[in-house]
């Protein structure tokens, strides 16, 4: 209960839209343990439920698109979302009723993943679907937050320069080009290899950097956590840029102790 009398009790939560890991990595778990570490609830409209393990997607079943609605539709109703954090949407019919949903809460702020593929490559969202997130949803957000694979596939760009001029082009408000794959995809990115820069562009306003150390080996679900503690920082009305600075932070601690959740809070801001 969120409150002793019971009565009215509003707790400030995040809305988290997103697709189900078995295997704990990536997805909705990640995302609850992130906004738990930051001290905010969750509540969850599931898109999908997947069967994986670190090394391959077995099987994908995405929901009803209605039942998304309803899900989101209830969250919503309490009043008590303060803000919307979006993964995994699986296909068009999904992110239509997300966007439809959305444009009846024009006010809660939104950062989406634009999660297209597994790391072991499975299509996580459809083709008409990434076009439909273009249209519908790309504007919408707050802040987009696409990696460097995923910029080159929303604007068919591959020079990061060009894609993101192209990407400004799309109406989207905000996004934070995430430097982690510069290695692979943008070797030209690559300034300081002990050095990973996320990079904010913004209409109207100059390119911002974000540094953090380039940590060796991988850690499957940093894409859902950094979304989602950026997500915590603008439901506790902190600006874009601060909220950005504090996610990174804890995605660089989440690095650090790979195992980042025991006994671990991230709750305060530093
Ligand atoms: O990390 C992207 C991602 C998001 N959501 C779900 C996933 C994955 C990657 O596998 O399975 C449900």
């Amino acid at each position: 209960m969120d409150r002793q009398d019971g009565a009215m009790a509003v707790t400030a939560r995040v809305l988290i839209v997103a697709g189900s890991d078995s295997s704990g990595g990536a997805g909705i778990v990640r995302d609850v343990e992130t906004i738990t570490a930051f001290g905010l609830k969750a509540a969850v409209a599931v898109t999908a439920v997947t069967a994986q393990s670190d090394r391959r997607v077995v099987a994908v079943q995405p929901m009803d698109p209605a039942m998304v609605a309803e899900q989101m539709e209830t969250a919503l109703e309490g009043g008590a979302i303060r803000a919307v954090k979006i993964g995994m949407l699986a296909n068009a019919a999904i992110v239509a009723a997300v966007a439809d949903m959305l444009a009846r809460h024009p006010h809660v702020p939104v950062v989406l993943d634009p999660v297209l593929a597994s790391t072991s490559g499975k299509v996580l969202l459809e083709p008409d679907g990434v076009h439909l997130m273009i249209e519908r949803l790309l504007p919408r957000a707050d802040l987009i937050t696409p990696n460097l694979p995923e910029l080159a596939l929303l604007t068919g760009e591959r020079d990061v320069t060009v894609a993101i001029q192209a990407l400004m082009q799309l109406r989207i408000r905000a996004a934070l080009i995430k430097g982690g794959h510069a290695n692979d995809a943008a070797p030209q990115l690559r300034l300081d290899a002990d050095r990973c820069t996320d990079t904010l562009v913004r209409q109207h306003h100059p390119p911002l950097s974000f540094e953090s150390p380039r940590h060796p080996g991988t850690l499957r679900g940093t894409g859902c956590m950094l979304a989602s503690a950026i997500a915590c920082g603008l439901a506790k009305g902190e600006s874009l840029e601060a909220s950005i600075d504090a996610a990174k932070r804890f995605v660089s601690a989440a690095f650090l102790q790979d195992q980042p959740f025991t006994g671990y809070s991230f709750a305060s801001k530093t």
